[in-house]
């Protein structure tokens, strides 16, 4: 990485702390460990300790990656969600750069107001950063993303997915997972429909670029923030967020558990520029789906029957992810030769 100064612990493993909480290190994790013997990370700290996030959580270790990239000259816009909670009550704040609190359907357009602003004043070195939930952001926040997209605002747009509303207790989001346990679809009927493929559709819209991320692989997340930063127009990353409390998982399996998800393919890790240049950023193990679901006390009620049909979706959703990265080289080739 460029730029970057050494960040590691006492062992020479890079480790990741909120607050006092160590979440993970990299101990035992093959690209970590093999050959590479230390890891560079910024040294920037935009996040304090003594937020309001519970133990583990994903969201406010997404944010702490995040703003280690993007540095001081940030302006962050954040609808009503865990992390207008996290940051902390007025006159405090756990992030050390400008935080707009917003109504919960208006990031991607408040976002663009500030951006606007900016660029009226000449300040073009600032970045714009929307950040939001899922139910801000597959639900109730859609149609200004939709908008801010369609016109390609220069923003950032980054949705940390812990795949319900946890702000408000744990309520269904149209990106929670099927057959997943929330208050307002209990075990004995569970969520019905599929999760919204959010990165599609985003994609659809053509804009410069999109990205899926997951806190358990924080260099693939960090060099993600980065190439967004050196793109104008609307970006868009999508933070796969373990929610502890929301996942029935214990804090300190947190990280765990996200890992699992890219490594059963359930989240694959990849990027979409201009809506049709597919790149996978990683090759999963393609462990069985439901060790990465079972630890999980949401998935608790789930039949063996319906596992195996789960497995079938994601195996599928992988084999068409594949075939768009495939087509993405053909549709190189062409533009090379035309
Ligand atoms: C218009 C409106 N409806 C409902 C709410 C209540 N509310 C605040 S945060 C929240 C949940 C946010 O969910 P998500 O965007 O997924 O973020 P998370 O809490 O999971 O971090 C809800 C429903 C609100 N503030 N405004
Ligand atoms: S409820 Fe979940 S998302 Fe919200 S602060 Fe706690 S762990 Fe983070
Ligand atoms: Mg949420």
């Amino acid at each position: 990485m460029d730029n970057c100064d050494i960040w590691l612990n006492n062992n020479k493993i890079p480790s990741f702390c909120i607050a006092n909480l160590h979440l993970f290190n990299y101990k035992g994790h093959d690209s970590f460990t093999k050959g590479v013997k230390t890891m560079k990370y910024p040294e920037t700290e935009l996040v304090s300790q003594g937020h309001l996030a519970c133990q583990g959580c994903g969201g406010a270790l997404a944010m702490r990656l995040t703003l280690k990239v993007m540095g001081e000259k940030t302006i962050i816009v954040v609808p009503a969600c865990c992390w207008s909670v996290i940051n902390g009550p007025f006159p405090y704040s756990a992030v050390k750069i400008p935080f707009m609190h917003t109504a919960f359907e208006t990031a991607a357009i408040a976002a663009t107001g500030v951006r606007a602003s900016l660029d009226m004043q000449g300040k073009t070195d600032i970045q714009v950063l929307a950040w939001a939930g899922d139910g801000g952001t597959f639900d109730i926040g859609f149609q200004a993303l939709s908008g801010a997209a369609e016109r390609n605002e220069n923003i950032i747009y980054i949705c940390y997915d812990n795949e319900a509303y946890m702000n408000t207790g744990i309520q269904r989001s149209s990106a929670t997972p099927k057959l997943a346990w929330t208050t307002t679809t209990p075990s004995q009927t569970p969520k019905a429909e599929r999760k919204k493929n959010i990165i599609e559709i985003m994609a659809a819209h053509k804009i410069p670029y999109a990205a899926t991320a997951n806190v358990a692989f924080p260099d693939d997340l960090m060099r993600k923030v980065r190439t967004a930063m050196g793109i104008k127009g609307m970006r868009f990353i999508h933070i796969l967020s373990p929610c502890p409390p929301g996942w029935k998982i214990s804090s300190e399996m947190s990280i765990k558990i996200a890992r699992l998800a890219t490594e059963s393919k359930y989240f694959p890790l990849f990027e979409v520029f201009d809506g049709e240049e597919y790149v996978i950023n990683y090759e999963p193990k393609g462990i069985p789906v439901k060790e990465y679901m079972k630890p999980q006390a949401r998935f608790s009620h789930i039949k063996d029957d319906e596992y195996q049909l789960y497995q079938e979706f994601v195996d599928t959703e992988w084999e068409k992810l594949k075939l768009k990265a495939t087509m993405n080289e053909l549709l190189k080739k062409r533009r090379i030769s035309s």
